[in-house]
């Protein structure tokens, strides 16, 4: 017998745990008790008072699907144990309007800042100037937006008095972003006394996120340009211990709990850092932007060659890879087919009709979708910007269906069986192998330092290891025995980090891996 999958009830509200409730059932992980306290005793010192709730969103990893939520395919994240822990304290609002008090634990890293906000203003964020405020500031804009929207009469948010913990590592593939946003966002509904829903608070904080895109020379060159309904706040949100978060986007948002059978030995998953960040503002141009606009080129050519018409989507362009699964099979096949079949015919395709190896130029995309270098330019290139003179089409669109099809396979498998055996279990770390070299060499979006952690990952004992996030540097994530944990962390620690980043500190070394069970999605902690 396996195990159910449960539906994830989308109206249900963000859980609100009790301090007086059973240690069991609280959440808050044994190990990271210390640090709770800890926020609290801090929260005493600085403001003198206790604080009246702590709001919670974790980090985010996924386990596999990479680069194709944007193309409205289905992933399998999970959230972390790290974690952005906000301990707040309600204080009405004056007169003047609306006060809110920020401060960090670690104060030298993260200044304690105060800003006000005048009645009936929208918060404002200034992307421009990076400041570790703006997530906070990103959320409550989002949170205020939906307030006002429900409340009749004029809203008058209350003002905050709040501490930060966060120990998500920022930067690197876990999505330290999405947690504060989504934390803060949760923070500031609870203030102001909205038990908001799990599906409410996704929609804002994806909303909420954008506030706080990377702009470089004027443009925004990272907003999210992910679905506008993001694998990172969902998996933040609506994670549950022991379960991977199967996370769908088309039609439209859907999220269901697949649990990880019990295996011989204890299934664990670790993230390793390879601290090789490309300039975000500076790559995305010629990265994750085009990645976006090589997939909508892709789903639109086929399209066309087909003879098919899209419908507008959900993804960021408009047009996905998914959509054009869609409309190209028939209504018999959509209704009778499984999904894998239904990607293995897709897969078909694109071998028969994006047949170039070297990539196409803008001249020949137009000439195949009927339309100038400037309609096409104005269509699909203008959004963000985007550098590349061949665009690899055939190579990203089979990355992606076959992505998309090893996130099924993988799903499968955990549905088979309330155990894993080992063979089962070598098939789920063969999935994430395959995907990282899908990855390096289809995708094009991994890193020389991503491989060589893998393969020094995989030699000390992983099942399976890849990169996980956007890539080309960033984060790692492997699947491993509870028992090789010692020997892969060791090896990455002699054979990576102290031999790449010599005299590295303990504090580093620390941050750079995090082994993880899936974790908790966002949840309020009241009257600690
Ligand atoms: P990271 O690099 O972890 O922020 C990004 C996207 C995801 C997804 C992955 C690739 C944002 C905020 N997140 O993740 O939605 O597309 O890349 O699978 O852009
Ligand atoms: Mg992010």
């Amino acid at each position: 017998m396996s195990a159910p999958q449960e539906l994830v009830p989308q109206t249900e509200s963000i859980a609100e745990v009790y301090a007086t409730d059973d240690a069991s059932v609280t959440s808050v992980a044994p190990e990271h008790q210390q640090r709770w306290n800890n926020l609290i005793s801090q929260f005493n010192k600085q403001y003198e008072h206790r604080p009246d709730f702590v709001a919670r969103s974790p980090g985010r990893v996924n386990i596999i699907g990479e680069h194709i939520d944007y193309n409205l395919y289905d992933v399998l994240p999970t959230a972390v144990s790290v974690d952005v822990i906000m301990a707040v304290k309600v204080v009405p609002a004056g007169s003047s309007g609306t006060t809110i008090k920020i401060a960090n634990v670690a104060p030298e890293k993260f200044p304690s800042r105060e800003f006000s906000i005048p009645q009936g203003a929208d918060v404002e964020v200034d992307p421009k100037k990076h400041e570790w405020v703006n997530y906070f500031k990103a959320g409550m804009l989002g949170a205020l937006k939906f307030l006002r929207k429900e409340k009749t009469g004029a809203l008058v948010p209350v003002s905050m008095e709040i501490l930060v913990d966060g120990n998500v590592p920022p930067g690197g593939g876990i999505s330290s972003s999405a947690a504060f946003v989504c934390a803060s966002a949760l923070a500031v509904m609870k203030a102001n006394d909205h038990n908001i829903s799990k599906q409410d608070l996704l929609d804002l904080a994806v909303v909420s996120e954008r506030a706080v895109g990377v702009y470089s020379g004027g443009f925004l060159i990272i907003a999210s340009f992910a679905p506008k309904i993001s694998m990172d706040q969902a998996a933040s949100i609506f994670s549950k211990r022991g379960y991977l978060l199967y996370t769908q986007f088309f039609p439209q948002f859907k999220a269901q709990h697949v649990p990880i059978p019990k295996a011989t030995d204890e299934i664990t998953f670790l993230m390793a850092q390879s601290f090789v960040t490309s300039n975000k503002a500076e790559t995305a141009p010629r990265h994750y932007n085009l990645r976006v606009a090589e997939c909508t080129l892709a789903s639109v050519i086929l399209a066309k060659k087909f003879g098919l018409t899209l419908t507008k989507d959900n993804s960021s362009l408009g047009y996905s890879l998914r959509n054009f699964q869609q409309e190209l099979m028939t209504k018999e096949e959509r209704l009778h087919d499984p999904l894998e079949y239904q990607i293995d015919s897709v897969i078909q395709a694109v071998q028969d009709v994006l047949t170039q190896e070297q990539g196409y130029t803008r001249e020949e995309m137009a000439t195949l979708l009927d339309m100038t270098v400037e309609e096409l330019e104005s269509k699909f290139l203008s959004a963000f910007p985007v550098q590349a003179e061949r665009f690899l089409l055939r190579q990203r669109a089979l990355h992606c269906f076959k992505e998309a099809r090893r996130v099924l396979d993988f799903k499968a498998c955990l549905a088979k069986a309330s155990e894993l055996d080992d063979k089962r279990i070598r098939y789920l770390g063969q999935l994430l192998n395959e995907s990282q070299e899908s990855c390096r060499t289809a995708y094009d979006c991994s890193a020389p330092e991503v491989d060589e952690i893998c393969e020094i990952a995989r030699r000390a004992g992983t099942w399976g290891s890849r990169l996980t996030g956007a890539g080309w540097g960033g984060c790692t994530v492997h699947m491993l025995p509870q028992g090789k944990v010692e020997a892969v962390t060791t090896a990455l620690r002699n054979e990576y980090y102290l031999k790449k980043f010599p005299g590295i500190s303990e504090e580093k070394l620390k941050q750079a891996m995090v082994i993880s069970k899936p974790s908790n999605g966002s949840f309020v902690y009241v009257d600690p």
